[in-house]
């Protein structure tokens, strides 16, 4: 490897964390640089030159910037892993695993983002219709693992790893029900025991995640008075 890695990064993202987990299944060594959103430090023109659409994570490979975790999760395996099994390179299995990743960032991240970014500005409360279209992105994720173990087939692909990324913060918003959503609870934990630091790198920083966004909503309803 030449350069080294570097990602810009804050661990409350769900998907800086989708790639921080991945780096470390792959082994991957990152310099890490953090970004404080609530300063600003995204919008600073150095940030901007190397990503104009502002976000994290972004990964800068030498002189090569990358961003969108989806995307970064795709170099990443292509290039630095020793096969393909995280990132099927079979024609039809890397359509899936594609669909399965817009489908993570358009539904159940764009969802999450709804949520808290309601939050962030000021809202004093989540309203039902939120937590409706959360309810059914469950559906359709209940329904994709209804016949496969994972989301693309048999074995883990960066698909897993990103969706349940953020499925696991979507629990702050629309709990998952013992009953209704058993394909994506045991999918759930069939990811954390294939991954073995996948809850030492989610499970306290999503309760902290919770207890931040939970203490500026009461916030926000304490300034409506
Ligand atoms: N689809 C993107 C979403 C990235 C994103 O929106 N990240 C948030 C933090 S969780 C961010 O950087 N927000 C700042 C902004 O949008 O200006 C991904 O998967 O990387």
């Amino acid at each position: 490897m030449g350069d080294k890695l570097i990602l810009y990064y804050k661990d409350m993202s769900p998907p800086v964390r989708a790639v921080k987990l991945l780096a470390r299944f792959l082994g991957l060594d990152f310099e890490l640089r953090e970004v404080n959103l609530s300063k600003g430090e995204h919008l600073k023109e150095s940030f901007l030159k190397l990503n104009p659409q502002h976000t994290i994570p972004t990964l800068l490979d030498g002189d090569f910037s990358i961003w969108d975790s989806h995307a970064i999760c795709m170099y990443l395996v292509d290039k630095y892993a020793k096969d393909d099994a995280l990132y099927p390179k079979d024609l039809k299995l890397r359509a899936k695993c594609n669909q399965r990743l817009f489908f993570d960032d358009d539904s159940l991240y764009t969802r999450l983002r709804d949520c808290s970014y309601t939050i962030y500005r000021g809202g004093k409360e989540i309203s039902q219709e939120k937590i409706d279209r959360i309810n059914s992105s469950y559906e359709i994720l209940e329904a994709f693992l209804a016949s496969d173990p994972f989301l693309v087939g048999n074995t883990l692909t960066i698909a897993d790893i990103c969706a349940a990324s953020n499925v696991l913060p979507l629990q702050i918003f629309a709990p998952l029900e013992t009953e209704k959503h058993r394909n994506i609870l045991a999918w759930l934990s069939r990811v954390s025991k294939t991954i073995p630091f996948f809850d030492e790198m989610n499970v306290k920083i999503v309760k902290e995640y919770r207890e931040m966004l939970m203490g500026l909503l009461e916030k926000n309803k304490q300034n409506a008075h």
